[in-house]
């Protein structure tokens, strides 16, 4: 390779710092370039799919420039940077998202009108990347949105996976998973670095050094090459673009020719397919844990890439190891990169030379560790046996980390067995388990839950004796947020305008304590006509969209009561579709002159479910089954109508959460972490019916109980009536009892398939108390219903609601993290650009 010479064309750094050009004649002619040089076709030839590809290369151009600037500006200046770690980016589209930031939309909306294509139109041709399960994975993307936006030197690390998350076709009713082939076609929001490779091991033995007892030098031939992919963030309203870093696997060099030559085809490949699976495929569980080897070679794989990558920049400082800290923060987004801990202990006392000490003082600074959790059936855990074949130097790290942590322990709390039998990173199970929540715990400075109930969960459940024992300062909340830009901003443009105007700018979009001068606009009679006929506008298109999606006509004059998020059996979709056909129970019972008096409501579901989450396919099949009668019944007509939108994802999101009236947040109390599109709902003018939970509680607070619908029994409750219904036969309602029996007496078809959905309520000890809550729950909904009709009084709750929900952008989270957690500060790299 050749060297770099300092370059003094001055021509060329020139270029590399020009404005970005806004004039259309510059934006055709580039986006003309693309068309005719990367995709070799003509104007004349240019159909929507690439009309999209050629603009969103010539967008990519603008937004390069900065991405350079911002990160030449950041290495010069020696920031400190945070490295956010995530096995899961759930991002969606860019090319909107980027438009916005560069304040191009209206150019390229011109541009693209002049030669007869629709900007909404091209944007459509864009596929998400779907790289993530749920609210882990989107908090993710919201919040390196923030770090862009907020001007901190941030990256977000992850993976990238071939096949994201899967694309879901209902068919018959049930959900059937097909592969997501994202990367199909040419990806313009991703730069292959092929120079940034790193060599990852796996199995192999251990040389002990004979001089250091703890020092080992690990040996093996089984060596993968994981290769980064950087894709853009676009900083909103500065210059700032941050970078999410993707590795994926090579294989090019796994090519075994000598096979081949012998004529074994097969064999000749066989490395290359070991090699390309790591990085194939998004394991598709949210909120569950699989124990997968698979699983955890693809941890592994990310861990030990990141951490080479990160100590490769740090070294190029020239400072000593022991002040990674103060250049690096690393923040582990849940368990799944906790294998990062073991790696920087491996780099820091095998390669680097550090003491034991040394290294995990350095290591314990730079990681924090985020909880998203309690579920028992989410929390990683690998058996020894396992992880001692593939990652035999992490094992016996984790040994030595786990054998002076509890010396430790035992030196203040002598003697007391239990206390460190309940601490040990390893669990002495059958086959023992490494417990990855307490390694990330032990191993990291700070740990954090996501919503202020769930922090004190997390203290008095898995962290109890950890608080105890390492102080309850290291245990805090931070509380979840969302991104204004592409929650608001991007995906209600209506609404979005009339806070513009009625804040004067649109500094909002990077400041939601904006939002406050909404309040003054509550009784102002034309503001509210037209905030009401965004929200109708949002439902129009919401309902063009449900008839392109699944064929069924829905009115925007009805009441929108929508619940979209994974099928889990603790989010209770099963009790809402109860409180469908209990409803739909009532109306067949009222005369038609009854029922013309009733509010019209369309029950809006999307989700999917784990492909192995036998439950929760059963939940989807009983939606669709319900669907199909109640919508085919020319008895209740409009009145009501149910709707399960197939394919659940952020694009899907961005249509259906703008149209809301109602959103249901509906978990058993103490099982929801945080939730964040509850936040979004909000933000966007929706009313929330939801339990005392995650962050509904906050929202409330916030918010005003006015302006919120809670039910249902308390997380502090919860133990004694699941202990209750384990010993006691369950005790439906009346009216949960009349929906059974509807279902019972195969009004949606085969009862014999939904019977295991009922057991596991009257029988299974009902888990997620249903028969607790539905009660409560019924009289919410009729709550609901009530304040609907009362249309002025629903107006001045959701002008109110989005005055009051400074508190849930992401950018307030991020500030938090930064200055109580990561230790780090703005570097805007330019001038701000609102
Ligand atoms: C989710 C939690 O279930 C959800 O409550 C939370 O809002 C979100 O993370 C972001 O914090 N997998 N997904 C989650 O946790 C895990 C584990």
């Amino acid at each position: 390779q050749g060297k770099t010479p300092a370059c003094e064309d001055n021509e060329f750094r020139a270029y590399s710092h020009s404005e970005i050009a806004r004039d259309a004649a510059t934006i055709k002619n580039s986006v003309v370039m693309h068309l005719t040089t990367t995709f070799l076709r003509t104007p004349d030839s240019m159909d929507s799919g690439h009309a999209y590809l050629a603009s969103a290369f010539s967008v990519r151009d603008r937004l390069l420039q900065r991405w350079n600037l911002t990160n030449e500006y950041h290495s010069n200046i020696g920031a400190k940077t945070i490295y956010y770690m995530s096995l899961e980016f759930l991002v969606g589209r860019t090319f909107d998202n980027a438009l916005l930031a560069l304040q191009l939309r209206d150019e390229y909306a011109g541009v693209l009108g002049d030669v007869g294509f629709r900007l909404e139109d091209i944007i459509d041709e864009e596929r998400d990347a779907a790289l993530g399960n749920g609210g882990l994975g989107r908090l993710a993307a919201c919040y390196v949105d923030s770090m862009a936006s907020s001007n901190y030197p941030g990256w977000g690390y992850g993976l990238r996976y071939r096949y994201g998350m899967f694309q879901q076709q209902i068919i018959n009713g049930y959900q059937v998973e097909a592969p997501d082939c994202w990367l199909d076609s040419p990806n313009p929001w991703e730069f292959p670095r092929a120079d940034v490779t790193y060599p990852v091991k796996f199995y192999g033995h251990l040389v002990r050094d004979p001089e250091v007892s703890y020092r080992y030098k690990w040996e093996s031939n089984v060596v993968y090459d994981a290769m980064a992919f950087d894709m853009p963030v676009p900083g909103y309203g500065t210059e700032n673009v941050g970078n999410i870093r993707l590795w994926s696997c090579k294989t090019n060099g796994l090519f075994d020719l000598n096979k081949f030559n012998a004529g074994d085809y097969q064999g000749a490949t066989g490395g290359q397919v070991a090699a390309q699976i790591l990085t194939d495929v998004l394991y598709p569980n949210d909120n569950t844990n699989e124990g997968k080897e698979l699983r955890l070679r693809q941890e592994f794989l990310f861990c030990s890439a990141t951490l080479q990558d990160i100590i490769a920049r740090f070294k190029k400082t020239g400072k000593p190891m022991t002040q990674l800290p103060e250049l690096a923060a690393i923040q582990l987004n849940d368990t799944h990169p906790t294998l990062g801990i073991p790696e920087l202990m491996r780099i820091l006392i095998d390669e680097e030379g550090l003491s034991w000490d040394e290294a995990w003082d350095t290591t314990t600074k730079t990681f924090a560790f985020t909880n998203h959790t309690v579920l028992p059936e989410a929390m990683e855990k690998w058996p020894v046996p396992m992880m001692d074949k593939i990652l035999p130097r992490h094992m016996g790290i984790i040994y030595d980390i786990n054998l002076f942590f509890l010396q430790s322990v035992e030196e203040r709390f002598p003697k007391d067995r239990e206390l460190l039998r309940n601490i040990s990173i390893i669990e002495e199970s059958n086959s023992q388990q490494v417990r990855m929540a307490y390694l990330a715990c032990v191993g990291s400075h700070k740990v954090n839950g996501v919503a202020a109930i769930h922090s004190d969960i997390i203290k008095q459940t898995i962290f109890k004796d950890f608080v105890r024992i390492q102080g309850e300062d290291k245990f805090i909340n931070k509380t979840n947020g969302v991104s204004p830009r592409r929650w608001v901003n991007e995906c209600n443009p209506d609404m979005s305008r009339l806070i513009t105007e009625a804040v004067g700018d649109r500094s909002w979009i990077n400041d939601l304590t904006k939002l406050k001068v909404l309040e003054s606009k509550v009784d102002d009679k034309e503001f509210r006509q037209s905030w009401w006929e965004a929200k109708q506008k949002n439902k129009a298109r919401l309902a063009e969209y449900i008839l392109a999606t699944t064929g069924i006509n829905v009115s925007p004059d009805a009441l929108f009561d929508v619940q979209v998020k994974r099928i889990h059996e603790y989010k209770r979709q099963l009790m809402n579709i109860l409180g469908v056909i209990y409803r739909y129970h009532r109306l067949k019972q009222m005369s038609a002159a009854e029922r013309t008096k009733e509010l019209h409501r369309v029950v809006v579901f999307a989700g999917k479910a784990a492909a192995g989450y036998w439950v929760a396919k059963q939940v989807i099949k009983l939606i669709n089954s319900v669907a199909e009668v109640v919508n085919s019944d020319e008895e209740i007509g409009d009145v009501l109508k149910v709707v399960f939108i197939p394919d659940y994802s952020v694009t899907a999101a961005e249509y259906i959460i703008p149209a809301s009236d109602i959103s249901q947040h509906i978990s058993t109390a103490g099982t929801e972490a945080s939730g964040t599109s509850n936040m979004k709902f909000v933000l966007n003018g929706g009313i929330i019916l939801g339990t005392v939970d995650g962050a509904n509680i906050e929202i409330g607070e916030e918010v005003g109980e006015e302006q919120i619908f809670f039910f249902g029994c308390l997380a502090h409750e919860v133990d004694e009536f699941r202990h209750y219904l384990r010993f006691h036969q369950p005790k439906p309602d009346e009216a949960l009892q009349a929906a059974f029996d509807m279902i019972q007496s195969n009004t949606f078809g085969d009862a014999h398939i939904f019977q295991p959905l009922i057991d596991a309520v009257l029988c299974g000890g009902d888990v997620y108390l249903l028969t607790v809550d539905f009660p409560s729950y019924v009289e919410a909904h009729k709550a609901v219903e009530a304040a609907y009709r009362q249309h002025d009084d629903w107006v001045t709750k959701s002008i109110l609601s989005v005055s009051r929900m400074a508190k849930f952008s992401s950018d307030r989270a991020v500030q938090e993290y930064a200055e109580e957690i990561w230790n780090i500060e703005p570097a805007p790299v330019g001038k701000s650009t609102v």
